[in-house]
């Protein structure tokens, strides 16, 4: 068994299928994302991802701070050389996108530059009324590393991505559920319990489908629209040689609950 340092890592719920969690755990620096809380994020989610008896995963922080961004320590001694040379904290980055299974953030307190950046990758971000979002980059001299400003304008619009950006003002949750940048705002004391909730929902489909819905929603940001839609039709029809839709759809018919086979 591996044991983490810098996040927490349990497996919860009460189906056949269960909620892989992972909580970041650098409290004594908000969060922030360090190389090795990133390789070890990493790590957690591709084992969860491999793992059969996992549905979905959830990823959170503390009630204080999801992320306050990258850890600014290691990253204010490089140069342009060595930032480069070394790929800069960039190795472990991206490692969440390779996740198949749905990913969900659960935002509470800050979400700030790589922090938001994190939360931006997860699938859907149910946040806390606590929670404050910001790409405060520009006050440090720098720019956003991972994604900012390509998946907040796409998140927000680009006129609040800009002010966001270039002001490096926190956007509350009232307002990120507004610009859409949240699918959800619940009290902070029940943000655990509202995520865990929508992981075990989603544990309960056929796996195949959660996973074709993120792949699918996904190319819908990626790529011309037109390709999305073709793809999408090609593989709704292939899942009518499922056994899951058949059992789906059975089910309905009989006024059943349906008991899927892929997971
Ligand atoms: N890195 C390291 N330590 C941090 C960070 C951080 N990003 N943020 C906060 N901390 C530490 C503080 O230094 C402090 O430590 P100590 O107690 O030892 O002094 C502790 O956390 C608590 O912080 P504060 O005392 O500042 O708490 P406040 O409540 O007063 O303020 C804030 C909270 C507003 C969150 C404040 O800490 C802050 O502004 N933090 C920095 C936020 C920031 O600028 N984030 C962006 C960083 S740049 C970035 O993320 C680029 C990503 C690029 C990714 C590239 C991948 C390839």
């Amino acid at each position: 068994d591996v044991t983490f340092e810098n996040i927490l890592v349990e497996i919860v719920g009460s189906g056949d299928r269960k909620t892989g969690l992972i909580r970041l755990n650098r409290p004594k620096q908000l969060n922030a994302l360090s190389d090795p809380l990133m390789d070890e994020l990493g790590r957690a989610l591709l084992a969860f991802d491999a793992d059969d008896g996992i549905g979905c995963i959830v990823l959170t922080g503390s009630e204080r701070a999801f992320a306050a961004g990258a850890d600014i320590p290691t990253m204010a001694p490089h140069t342009f050389m060595s930032a480069f040379k070394s790929g800069l904290i960039s190795k472990n980055w991206e490692t969440i996108l390779q996740v198949r299974k749905p990913v969900i953030g659960a935002v509470a307190g800050f979400a700030l530059g790589g922090g938001c950046e994190l939360a931006m990758m997860c699938d859907f971000i149910i946040a806390a009324d606590t929670a404050r979002f910001g790409q405060p980059e520009i006050k440090l001299g720098i720019i956003p590393g991972a994604g900012g400003t390509q998946r907040l304008p796409r998140a927000v619009s680009k006129s609040k991505a800009m002010d966001m950006l270039l002001t490096a003002r926190m956007m509350d949750a009232a307002e990120a559920e507004r610009a859409g940048l949240v699918s959800r705002v619940v009290p902070a004391d029940q943000l655990m319990s509202e995520a865990l909730a929508a992981a075990e929902t989603i544990n309960g489909f056929s796996g195949p489908s959660t996973m074709l819905i993120k792949e699918l929603v996904n190319l819908a940001y990626q790529g011309p629209l037109t390709d999305g839609v073709a793809v999408e039709r090609r593989y709704f029809h292939a899942l009518f040689g499922s056994d899951d839709q058949r059992e789906g759809m059975d089910a309905f018919l009989a006024k059943r609950a349906p008991s899927f086979k892929h997971r």
